[in-house]
Formats: C-alpha cells, sequence, structure tokens
C-alpha cells in the first residue's frame, strides 16, 4: 500500500541519528532544541486541554485545532526574531503560543473570560497580542493575507529589517484575496512570508477535489515568487525553508511562498463528524508526528533520555492545569465592555 508520506510525494525521513539541517542553513544547538520540543509539547497540551474544556461546556462557539501541525508553527519561530510580526487564520492557538502569548490570556479568551488576551470579547479564532506581534486570529478564511501584504508595507515603508510571517491554510489560496496581496507583495518586495499549511483538507473537502495544480508551492509560479513545498511535519525542513525565505526577505528581495505539507489530527472543528477520511489515514499520518520525530532525533544524539521526556510532560502538565484554573476561575467580562474598544480612540486598558 502507499503511504500518505509516498502519496504526497515527500522524501523518505531520514534515520534520527542521521538527521541534520542543511549546511547552508545555521545550525541549531542541542538546547535550543530541547525547548522546541518543550514548546511543541506546550502546544499539543494546550490544545488537548481546550478540546477537554469544550467537551465541560466551558468553550463556546467555534473552536479549531491544531494538534499534529505542530512543527510548522515552531520550525517557523526558530527562524525569526521575536519583533517580527505573524498573522494566522482561527487554527491558530498553538501559533499564537508558539509566538511568545501567554498560555493563561489564550486559554482565558477561549473561556470568554476578562482575564482573555482579548478581554474574552473575541474567543477562540481571535487571538491577539501586539506585544509579542501576533496580529491574529482572522475568521474570515484568507483574509489575514492582504492585511499580512499591508504590515510587509508598513515594515518597507518604515525601513526596518522585520518580516511578516502570514499562514493560512490550503482551502484559503483559491481566495482571490492571495493573488491580489501576493502581486502586490512581490512587485513591491514586501517582507511577507506565505506558509499555506496544506493539511490536506479544507473542511470536509479534500485538497485533491480542489486543486488542479499537483503542488500548491507552484501556484507562486504566475506571481513570479519563489517557492518551496516542504515536509511540515519535520522541525528542521521547516526551519531551513522559512530560514531561507526570512533571508531573502530581510535582504529587501521579497516573499516567498512556502508550502507546508501537514495533517490535522482532529476535525476542523469541534462538531466535525469526519465521514470524508480514514481511521487508517489519520493513524498513518501519527506515524510521522512532528513531536515523536524531533524526541527520536534528541534521543538519538543523546541529548535526552526517557526520563527527560517525563519530566518535561509532567512540568508541562502541571503549568497547563494552572492555565485551564486561571480561565475556569476568571470572572466573565462585563456587558458595557462589549462597547469599548470598538474604534482606537475608545480603547480601555483594564489590565
Ligand atoms: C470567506 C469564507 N468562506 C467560508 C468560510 C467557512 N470556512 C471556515 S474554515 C473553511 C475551510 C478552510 O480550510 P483551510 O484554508 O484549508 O484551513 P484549515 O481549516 O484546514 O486550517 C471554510 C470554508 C469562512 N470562514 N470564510
Ligand atoms: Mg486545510
Amino acid at each position: 500500500m502507499v503511504s500518505l508520506r509516498e502519496s504526497l510525494g515527500l522524501p523518505p525521513l531520514v534515520a534520527p541519528a542521521e538527521d541534520r539541517i542543511a549546511p547552508d542553513v545555521p545550525d541549531l544547538d542541542n538546547n535550543t532544541l530541547k525547548t522546541a520540543l518543550v514548546e511543541m509539547i506546550r502546544m499539543r497540551r494546550i490544545e488537548e486541554d481546550a478540546a477537554k474544556a469544550y467537551g465541560r461546556g466551558k468553550i463556546s462557539g467555534f473552536c479549531h485545532l491544531y494538534i499534529g501541525q505542530e512543527a510548522v508553527a515552531e520550525g517557523t519561530v526558530l527562524a525569526i526574531r521575536p519583533d517580527d510580526y505573524m498573522i494566522s487564520a482561527y487554527r491558530e492557538h498553538a501559533q499564537a503560543l508558539a509566538k511568545g502569548m501567554d498560555a493563561k490570556g489564550i486559554m482565558a479568551e477561549l473561556f470568554g473570560k476578562k482575564t482573555g488576551s482579548v478581554k474574552g470579547k473575541g474567543g477562540s479564532m481571535h487571538l491577539f497580542d501586539n506585544k509579542v506581534h501576533f496580529l491574529g486570529g482572522h475568521g474570515i478564511v484568507g483574509g489575514q493575507i492582504p492585511i499580512a501584504a499591508g504590515v510587509g508595507f508598513a515594515i518597507r515603508y518604515n525601513e526596518e529589517d522585520r518580516v511578516c510571517i502570514c499562514f493560512f491554510g490550503d482551502a484559503a489560496i483559491n481566495q482571490g484575496a492571495f493573488y491580489e496581496a501576493a502581486n502586490m507583495a512581490v512587485v513591491w518586495k514586501l517582507p511577507v512570508i506565505f506558509i499555506c499549511e496544506n493539511n490536506l483538507y479544507g473542511m470536509g473537502t479534500a485538497i485533491r477535489r480542489t486543486s488542479a495544480t499537483a503542488t500548491l508551492a507552484q501556484r507562486a509560479d504566475g506571481l513570479a515568487m519563489p517557492s518551496a513545498q516542504v515536509d511540515g511535519q519535520h522541525v528542521f525542513r521547516m526551519y531551513e525553508a522559512v530560514y531561507r525565505a526570512v533571508q531573502r526577505a530581510r535582504a529587501g528581495e521579497g516573499p516567498t511562498l512556502i508550502e507546508a505539507l501537514c495533517y490535522r489530527y482532529r476535525g476542523h472543528s469541534m462538531s466535525d463528524p469526519q465521514k470524508y477520511r480514514t481511521r487508517e489515514e489519520v493513524e498513518q499520518a501519527k506515524e510521522y508526528d512532528p513531536i515523536t520525530g524531533l524526541q527520536a532525533i534528541l534521543a538519538a544524539r543523546g541529548v535526552l533520555t526517557e526520563a527527560d521526556v517525563e519530566s518535561i510532560e509532567q512540568q508541562v502538565r502541571l503549568e497547563m492545569d494552572e492555565v485551564v484554573q486561571f480561565a475556569d476561575t476568571s470572572e466573565l467580562p462585563p456587558v458595557e465592555w462589549a462597547f469599548e474598544d470598538v474604534l482606537v480612540e475608545n480603547e480601555v486598558n483594564h489590565a
């Protein structure tokens, strides 16, 4: 039987002991990689806890989980600076955490509490924190893409050397907004890195039914934009691709499109019967889990034992228990807050 990886045209995985970062990209030391592993475990646990809280009726409305796609966010963060921008769609909790947003603020926002990152008024799809340059959380498919081009324009206008990372899904690349914004980004050489997370489905529709091109990376060809299709389940491959794109962007050479092949283990949102795929397919995708993949590399290098992993798991569990407790015991925002922060002049800081 053809494996999921083969069907995607991905090269075979390198043995963990031999797995290295490409020579043209700065290597990452073992401590950085250990921290990356901790961050990926935090991403997964906060999402698992969000799922549990959703089940207990603590979170209302939509809630889209990122479980399985952690290497895309972490590989990206490893290749950028804290002052770079990041903007995303509604599957953004883990990306917000990776960018440095406070876990308590994220969970409290999901719970709709006043201590949430946007005071409980945005919810799951609208996480935002200017302090760490995370610009949302957008519910309209593709809506964040032109905003990213605008951020890129502002960076150039202000003569800064920052970049803007723009995440969006495989379905979002079919939005006209992508082509309009991407074209301007190429013409004006804007420092935007477009990262299309191809998790193979847009809600319940498989990518093979909606794309005539073999890859989504090749959509950039008609725009004269450099592009690459990468293994988004592997933190090294993501880091390399984003690093190269960031180098180009900071050098004033303009945007790149990165197609990150990945897979979401959970449904599109919390209420998804998943009739469009088989259990076997999901199980196959899990064989290349991004977290166990990095763990295996660190173990093969002798820098991480099973006991270390257990202790990381335990620490993250304690952290997330506290995070959920914080969200649960926080108060709801008062009704009057609904009329505040609507316009910029109106902004009220309740911190
Ligand atoms: C403009 C617009 N059309 C339709 C929707 C409904 N919708 C929400 S998510 C989604 C699928 C998007 O899939 P993809 O871009 O692949 O991202 P993923 O959910 O896989 O992360 C659709 C059609 C929407 N939110 N906005
Ligand atoms: Mg998708």
